[in-house]
């Protein structure tokens, strides 16, 4: 077991719903620590810079679209394994498909509007975390 540290977003379309306080309590009761917390609207280049990896896929634009069409909170979580229990927590990438007490089968809609981000691996949770979040920003880091 081994303390790690993730990225998460609540999307737009769960903020749209007035779920933040629904998700960040799953996320609580789930036992992981949020270490740091920003309520804000992303832009468009930091849309397509977080999204890069995606740049080539058909749904790259839509993607950048819905990402900035309302705020959006981002997240540092913390916990044994968090990496991969908070990507169980979310559920499957397409909410139809997400099993009954994940985030995303509760607050999504589709395979797009989502409700929620994860980091994928370690290697995306230090990109993305440092992508948004300095040491400052980080409980315990600085
Ligand atoms: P993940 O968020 O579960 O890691 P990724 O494959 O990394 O899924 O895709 C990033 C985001 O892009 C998804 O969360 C979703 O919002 C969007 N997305 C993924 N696949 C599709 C698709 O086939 N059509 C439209 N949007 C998609
Ligand atoms: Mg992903």
């Amino acid at each position: 077991m081994s303390i790690e540290r993730t990225f998460g977003i609540v999307k737009p379309d769960a903020v749209g719903k007035s779920a933040i306080g629904a998700v960040i309590a799953l996320i609580e009761k789930s036992g992981l620590r949020i270490v740091a917390l920003r309520h804000t609207q992303l832009s468009d280049a930091q849309a397509e810079g977080f999204y890069a990896v995606h740049k080539a896929r058909p749904f790259f634009k839509d993607l950048v679209a819905f990402m900035t069409s309302g705020p959006c909170v981002l997240m540092a979580l913390e916990g044994e394994n968090a990496i991969s229990r908070y990507r169980e927590l979310m559920g499957a990438t397409d909410s139809k498909k997400a099993v009954a007490g994940t985030i995303r089968a509760a607050y999504g809609t589709d395979i797009e509007r989502n409700a929620v981000h994860g980091s994928d691996g370690p290697d995306s949770a230090r990109i993305e975390l440092g992508f948004f979040f300095t040491g400052c920003d980080l409980l315990g880091s600085a």
